[in-house]
This record gives structure tokens, sequence and C-alpha cells, in this order.
């Protein structure tokens, strides 16, 4: 079968992510830093390391088969592409930001105001469903200094934190669109077989991040309550311990449920909760 080529970026905040996921899958590579490509010994998969901005276009015209991109940068460049698997990683929002002194406090006063940005298409979008009027300015990094310099009245930029925004006397003010890195591919590749088989190994690498195999000892005549409590993947192993009237339950929870959980598993009479990761869950 035929080789297939995966972009990802080359440094960034989505670099490390990115090739720490392929790399959870089984995939093993040599994550070079100067090369361009770098193959993969264990799978018909070669890894293109490009800048963010190119990848949607290089997967639309098919030099690479799939990428990893964030989605803000899928919508400016605006190509054609599957969307196969929201990934969790490089979460981010697009959102206009004024300064906190502008007296800007609805989305109107907007109109006849400039607006730096580096995300042109999308904010052009958002302006025009909202029937605003204003000057988009765009710029292509370092934009949120653009108000202090008197070069723009608001900016449109991706944040994380807010503490860009917050340093540089600004206020987020509306939210034009949330972020995070997909996985993207080739229109006609969604029915190849060696794209399924890397959708299910990342699948099974996400699901195992949300969930964690989770090890109890109870006495035998608060199991009942005690694994109502622990909703599994499917319901738990009961091993008896050494000691009589005791038992060992091993499940797999999700990690969210779980700390809410933990007092009311105690006060049943759990003890010894041990809390492990996995690596892997294939269904
Ligand atoms: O070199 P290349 O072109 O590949 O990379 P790049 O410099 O264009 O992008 P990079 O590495 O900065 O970001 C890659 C992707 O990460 C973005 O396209 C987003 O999908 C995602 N991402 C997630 C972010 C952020 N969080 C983020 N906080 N991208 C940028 N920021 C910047 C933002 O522009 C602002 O300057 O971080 C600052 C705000 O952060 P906070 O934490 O202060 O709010
Ligand atoms: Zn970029």
């Amino acid at each position: 079968m035929k080789t297939l080529k995966i972009a990802i970026q080359k440094s960034g905040r989505l670099n490390e992510k990115s090739v720490e996921l392929l790399k959870n899958c089984g995939l093993s590579f040599e994550n070079y830093k100067s090369s361009l490509i770098s193959p993969v010994s264990n799978f018909p998969l070669e890894i293109l390391f490009l800048r963010d901005d190119d990848i949607p276009e290089y997967v639309q015209d098919g030099i690479a088969d799939l990428g990893i991109v964030g989605e803000n940068v899928i919508q400016e460049t605006q190509v054609s592409v599957n969307y196969l698997q929201r990934l969790g990683f490089g979460k981010c929002s697009l959102k206009i930001a004024v300064p906190n002194n502008s007296g800007i406090d609805d989305i109107s006063q907007l109109n006849g105001k400039s607006i730096a940005t580096s995300y042109p298409a999308i904010l052009s979008k958002f302006l025009t469903q909202h029937e605003i009027q204003a000057d988009i300015r765009t710029i292509s990094g370092s934009v949120e200094i653009s108000p202090g310099l008197g070069l723009s009245d608001a900016i449109c930029d991706l944040v994380s934190t807010g503490g860009t925004l917050k340093s540089n006397g600004l206020k987020p003010f509306a939210d034009v669109m949330s972020s995070e890195a997909v996985l993207i591919g080739r229109d006609e590749l969604s029915a190849n077989d060696l794209v399924i088989e890397l959708i299910q190994r990342i699948q099974s690498v996400l699901r195992a991040k949300e969930t964690k195999y989770v090890v109890l000892n109870a006495p035998k005549d608060q199991l009942a309550q005690i694994i109502a409590l622990l909703p599994g993947v499917k319901s738990p192993s009961v091993v008896p311990l050494a000691e009589a009237g005791w038992v060992a339950v091993h499940t797999v929870i999700p990690e969210r449920d779980f700390w809410d959980r933990i007092s009311q598993l105690k006060q049943a009479g759990a003890q010894g909760i041990v809390v492990m990761p996995i690596e892997k869950i294939i269904l």
C-alpha cells in the first residue's frame, strides 16, 4: 500500500504535542529538527515538518495526505479538507479585545473602528454576520501592541491564558471562534485502510488520556454500594484478597467522574485507592 504523508508543525506550540501523539500511537521516527521529512520505521507513513500556515493547503493539494493543525489556521486559509478527529490540545479562542479604557462595551460600537489582526478572513466573516463595518488591518505578528502604538482601536487575536491581553492593557470583548488542534485529511482518503488504522490508534490514545485505571480494596459487604459509585468501561473485576471478607476492585473510569467520588467511596468503606495512567484503550 502507498506510503502516507502526514504534515505537522515543525516548531511552535503544536509541534511537541503532535510528535507526542504520534509516538503514543506506537509510531517510531526521529524528530529531526533540521530535516523536512522523517520516515516512520514501523508504519507506511512519512512525517513532513512544516510551518503551520502551510499545512491546510498542502493537504488540500495532495502534497500531504493528512495534517495536524489548529482550526483557526484551517478557517483562515479557507481550504477544503476533511476534519477527521479533534485532538484536544492547542486549545485557544480567537477574540476581539479593546483597551481597558476604550469605553467600548457593545459590539455595535466597533462600527467605524479599526481592528488589527492576523486573521482577516475569519474576522471579516464575523463582522459581516454581525453587520459591523470596521477597518480590518492585517498584521503578521505582535498584534497586541497595536492599540498602544495608536495603530488600531481594537485587536482580534488568539487568547489562551489571557496574560498577553492583560499585560497590554486590553480586555477581551467578543468571542469570534474557539479552536483546537485537529487531524485533517484529503477528501478522497476517508476510506483508506491506513488512514482508518491511524485514526483508530489516535482515538485509543485520546480515550486513554481521559481515563484512569483504579484499584481499591473494599469490604465484601459494601461491594454493591462501591461498584455503584464506579461506572467503568465494562463491569469491574473483583478479586478476593488474602484477608477474609475483603476484595480488590479493578476498573477503568473517566478521571473527571473519579475525583468527585473519592469521598463517597471512602465513606462506603473503600481503602488503599490506587489510580494509574492508561496508555491505550482499544475498544
Ligand atoms: O512558525 P509557525 O508559522 O509554524 O507557527 P506560528 O508562530 O504561526 O504559530 P504558534 O506556534 O504560535 O501557534 C500554533 C497554533 O497554536 C495556533 O495556530 C493555535 O491553533 C494554537 N494556539 C493555542 C495558540 C495559542 N494557544 C496562543 N496563545 N497560538 C498562539 N497563541 C498566542 C497568541 O497569538 C498571543 O500572542 O499566544 C498569545 C496569547 O497567549 P496568552 O496565554 O497570553 O493568552
Ligand atoms: Zn504560523
